[in-house]
């Protein structure tokens, strides 16, 4: 497997899965504004869509999403616990999760990263974004992890909550949440995923 990713961006969510799974993986980073990676290739001749996270799978394939990349890492070692079974009630529970983080919290966050966007748009963004909080913060009270134990899923919104401070977004105001966020991030697997991720960040 060899993941394409930018230090810090949404592909921070499988670089954390991987780590968790214990499985043996390869990287490249990618310069997402030349589109092209560490070693000079043309990203968009290995992912169209030209965005991290992108995988290459074990048999050469490309797999893009990362709702989805994370669930192909997560099913390549079912002991790591990373993910319920396909097909139970409880895998739905989890795609629930990753669609949800997917749609509405990390597309949510985009017009915050964009120059364009004017600031009283960014306010409204915010707005938007806290009534979000505010049904996580209730979602996780008495859970140390979405779905009860660690998943995909806490690896793809501890990803999302780490841009909180970029935007402007005082994570104290949600104080479930913040345990939460410190709770994922003290993990071994996610710190070491965080100084791969600052290592090639520096290179
Ligand atoms: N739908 C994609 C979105 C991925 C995405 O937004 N990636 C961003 C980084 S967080 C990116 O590559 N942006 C560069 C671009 O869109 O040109 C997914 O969920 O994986």
């Amino acid at each position: 497997m060899k993941l394409y990713f930018s230090p810090g961006a949404c592909s921070l969510s499988p670089h954390i899965v991987l780590s968790e799974s214990g499985l043996p993986f390869e990287s490249e980073t990618v310069d997402l504004q030349a589109k092209k990676t560490k070693s000079g290739a043309d990203f968009r001749q290995i992912n169209p869509k030209g965005q991290v996270p992108t995988l290459q799978m074990d048999d050469g394939q490309i797999l893009t999403e990362g709702a989805v990349i994370v669930q192909y890492i997560a099913d390549r070692n079912p002991g790591a616990k990373l993910a319920p079974a396909a097909g139970t009630p409880e895998r739905y529970r989890l795609q629930e999760w990753l669609n949800y983080i997917a749609a509405e919290i990390h597309k949510g966050f985009s017009p915050l990263f964009s120059a364009k966007a004017s600031e009283e748009w960014k306010q409204v963004v915010r707005e938007t974004i806290a009534a979000k909080f505010d049904f996580l913060n209730a979602a996780l009270k008495g859970k140390d992890y979405l779905m009860g134990s660690f998943s995909v899923a806490d690896a793809y919104l501890y990803t999302i909550l780490s841009w909180s401070d970029f935007g402007k977004i005082d994570l104290a105001k949600w104080p479930v949440l913040k345990a939460y966020f410190e709770r994922v991030g003290a993990r071994p697997a996610v710190r070491a995923a965080l100084e791969a991720e600052a290592k090639a960040r520096a290179a």
